[in-house]
């Protein structure tokens, strides 16, 4: 694990259709988490917030694209910037289509990583597939190489993630489409039945060992509706009957002892939606929790 974490926040939420989650950053921040980095050891640098520009759709099946595109080329510059200089980066979203520029970045850097997807969703559509042209429902499939191909042409030529590596967890509202999708991509879906089925220490145990195989390390994405909505109320798409608290905190916990975490999103916090923050606390601690903050 290295001991340089670089804070890197994007106040993006144009590829959602409900706004208020570009405050996510802010709300990680308030629940104190450059204090609490700096407490457990780490050299902890917040390297402020990517903003984005105006609202601008000029294709309904992908709204938004231009200032979406943007700022994911800031983020993408941003994080391998930091990677070169030898830093874990946190990115603070946020909604989830600025994984399209942060994993782009990873993937650039490292060349093969793995990508461990927790999310209530597949975020496995492309433009054609999509029921909403909502770019937060499309980064994976960008990244994998499935479209749309737009979202990720930082550079001339892009680093796609083999589908072999990837796992996506906590998986319970995926589109008719992009379940046919995710499965003829080979993607490995460990839905909420599985964690149900297996329990979350061999869940992770499997996404772990898939996002290993082969790669460098693993890029972890986490959007917080991977949480159940009793507990993550600050969303802007609940779905009911998610993961627990602590088994995304085991979660968290499995991804640390792994030793393999090169970068880590924090994603879909929307502080609009939340009560009190609680949201962004949790957040907070599971980013904590991820770079090895142990409860004993
Ligand atoms: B999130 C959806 F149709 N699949 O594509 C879509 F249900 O980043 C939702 O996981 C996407 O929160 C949710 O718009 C994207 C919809
Ligand atoms: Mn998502
Ligand atoms: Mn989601
Ligand atoms: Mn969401």
């Amino acid at each position: 694990m290295r001991e340089n974490i670089h804070v890197i926040g994007i106040q993006m939420d144009l590829g959602a259709s409900k706004r208020g989650v570009n405050m996510g950053p802010l709300a990680i921040r308030y629940a104190g988490l450059m204090d609490k980095l700096k407490e457990l050891g780490f050299e902890a640098l917040d390297k402020g917030d990517i903003l984005s520009d105006v609202a601008h759709t000029e294709n309904p099946k992908m709204k938004n694209f231009k200032p979406i595109f943007d700022a994911n080329t800031s983020l993408y510059h941003q994080v391998v910037a930091s990677l070169k200089e030898n830093a874990l980066p946190v990115i603070l979203g946020g909604d989830h289509c600025v994984a399209a520029g942060s994993i782009s970045a990873t993937a650039q850097h490292y060349g093969k990583v793995g990508v461990i997807w927790m999310d209530a969703h597949g975020d496995f559509n492309s433009d054609i597939s999509s029921p909403s042209g909502n770019m937060h429902g499309m980064p994976l499939s960008a990244l994998c190489g499935y479209g749309p191909d737009e979202m990720i042409a930082f550079t001339q030529e892009r680093t796609h993630i083999d589908t072999n590596n990837v796992a996506l967890v906590g998986g319970r509202d995926i589109d008719e489409d992009e379940r046919k999708r995710l499965a003829e991509a080979g993607v490995h879906v460990f839905s909420i039945h599985d964690v149900d089925r297996l329990g979350m220490a061999e869940v992770m145990k499997r996404a772990i060992a898939v996002a290993s195989e082969g790669t460098a390390g693993i890029h972890v994405s986490f959007d917080v509706d991977a949480i159940t909505p009793q507990e993550a109320p600050g969303v802007g798409t609940p779905v009911h009957s998610g993961l627990t608290v602590r088994e995304s905190f085991l979660a968290a916990e499995l991804v640390a002892e792994s030793g393999k975490l090169l970068a880590l999103d924090m994603v879909e916090v929307n502080p609009i939606l939340d009560e009190r923050n609680k949201t962004g606390i949790l957040a907070c601690e599971l980013i904590l929790a991820f770079l090895g903050k142990s409860v004993y």
